[in-house]
């Protein structure tokens, strides 16, 4: 039996500016991965710090949390068999000097903190990060 799954991506700022969003989009449908939701956004340093909170020990999270709110970003639920653990594959390495090719970071990042793409890494980590950007009634189809 097919188990539909969820999770939750941004498109970075730095992929934004560089016109990426598009390239990044294609990837997700050409990979199977249906668009539930998707809206284009900024956030405040704040919002990406509650965001981040579970990295709030780590010595780049004042950078990140920077850079997470230096622009635009695209946000989208996406659902798919094995959703989490496909997009992380997708996506490759977090530092994109280990990322394979053909993978979203392997074309578009920059180094490892302007990385183009987040994507949840577990169940529990995509529930709260939908809910943090998606309502209830955004997501229920
Ligand atoms: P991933 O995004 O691959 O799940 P995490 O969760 O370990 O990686 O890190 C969250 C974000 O923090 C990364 N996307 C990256 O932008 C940044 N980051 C991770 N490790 C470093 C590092 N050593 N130096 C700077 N930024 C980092």
């Amino acid at each position: 039996m097919k188990t539909l799954q969820r999770t939750f991506t941004i498109v970075k700022p730095d992929a934004v500016r560089k016109n990426a969003v598009g390239d990044i989009i294609e990837q997700f449908e050409k990979n199977g991965f249906r668009i539930l939701a998707m809206k284009m956004l900024e956030i405040s340093k704040y919002q990406a710090e509650q965001f981040y909170a579970v990295h709030a020990a780590r010595p780049f999270f004042n950078t990140l949390t920077d850079f997470m709110s230096s622009g635009p970003i695209v946000v989208l639920a996406l659902e798919k068999e094995n959703a989490i653990a496909d997009l992380r594959k997708l996506m490759g390495a977090t530092n994109p000097a280990q990322a394979e090719e053909g993978t979203i970071r392997k074309k578009w990042a920059t180094n490892i903190e302007h990385n183009a793409i987040h994507g949840s890494d577990a169940e529990d980590t995509s529930r709260f990060e939908l809910s943090f950007f998606f309502a209830g009634y955004e997501l229920a189809k």
